[in-house]
C-alpha cells in the first residue's frame, strides 16, 4: 500500500554535514520525494509537532533541540518520501527512538548519541504510523508545495492576501 511519511533531518544533521549521508541511506528504500524543504521552526511548530510529548520531563529540551538552540543551526530539513509501506521502511532504516540502543548500522545508531544533559540527538525524525504521517504532513507542508495529491485540498481567493514575489 502506497503511503506518505514526513522525514526531518534535524538540527545535528545539519550541523554535522550528514544531509547527504542521511538521504544516501533512505534512498536505499526506492521510495519517491515528493516535497522537501528547509525549515526555521517557529516554537509552535516544534510544540504542536511533538504535542503528544508535552507532559515528560524532556519536552522543553526537546523544543529547543528541534528548532537548533542546542546546535546554533536554526534549521531542519523536511521531506515527505512517498511509495510501498513507506513507513515500515524509513523507520527501520532510522532505528530505535534511543540512539544508544538503536541497531549500530541505522541511521540513529550510525549517528545518533544521548547528551549528558539526556537529550536524544537522533538526528532525523520519522511519521509513526498514517495517521501521525497525515497530521504532521499538513503542519509542515501547504498542499502547493508537494508535487502529488496526498489529501483532499480546496482552493481559497484571498483579497489584499499580501505574498512575496520575485522582483
Ligand atoms: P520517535 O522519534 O522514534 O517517533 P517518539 O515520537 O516517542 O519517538 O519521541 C519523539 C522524540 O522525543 C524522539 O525522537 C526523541 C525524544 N524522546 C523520546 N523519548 C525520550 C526520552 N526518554 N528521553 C529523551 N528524549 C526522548
Ligand atoms: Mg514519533
Amino acid at each position: 500500500m502506497n503511503q506518505a511519511v514526513l522525514i526531518l533531518i534535524k538540527p545535528d544533521g545539519l550541523k554535522k554535514s550528514l544531509t547527504g549521508n542521511i538521504l544516501t541511506r533512505l534512498s536505499e528504500t526506492k521510495l519517491e520525494i515528493v516535497a522537501s524543504r528547509i525549515v526555521r521552526v517557529p516554537q509552535h511548530l516544534a510544540e504542536e509537532h511533538y504535542k503528544h510529548l508535552k507532559d515528560k520531563p524532556f519536552f522543553p529540551e526537546l523544543i529547543k533541540y528541534l528548532r537548533g538552540e542546542l546546535h546554533d543551526r536554526r534549521k531542519v530539513m523536511a521531506l515527505i518520501y512517498w511509495g510501498k509501506d513507506a513507513i515500515k521502511k524509513c523507520r527501520e532504516l532510522a532505528g530505535s527512538t534511543n540512539p544508544e540502543e538503536a541497531e549500530p548500522t541505522s541511521i540513529r545508531g550510525s549517528y545518533g548519541r544521548i547528551t549528558t544533559s539526556g537529550v536524544y540527538e537522533n538526528v532525523i525524525h520519522v511519521s509513526s504510523n498514517e495517521e501521525e504521517a497525515e497530521r504532521e504532513i499538513k503542519l509542515w507542508f501547504q498542499p502547493e508545495e508537494i508535487i502529488v495529491d496526498l489529501y483532499p485540498a480546496k482552493e481559497t481567493a484571498e483579497k489584499n492576501c499580501k505574498r512575496k514575489v520575485w522582483a
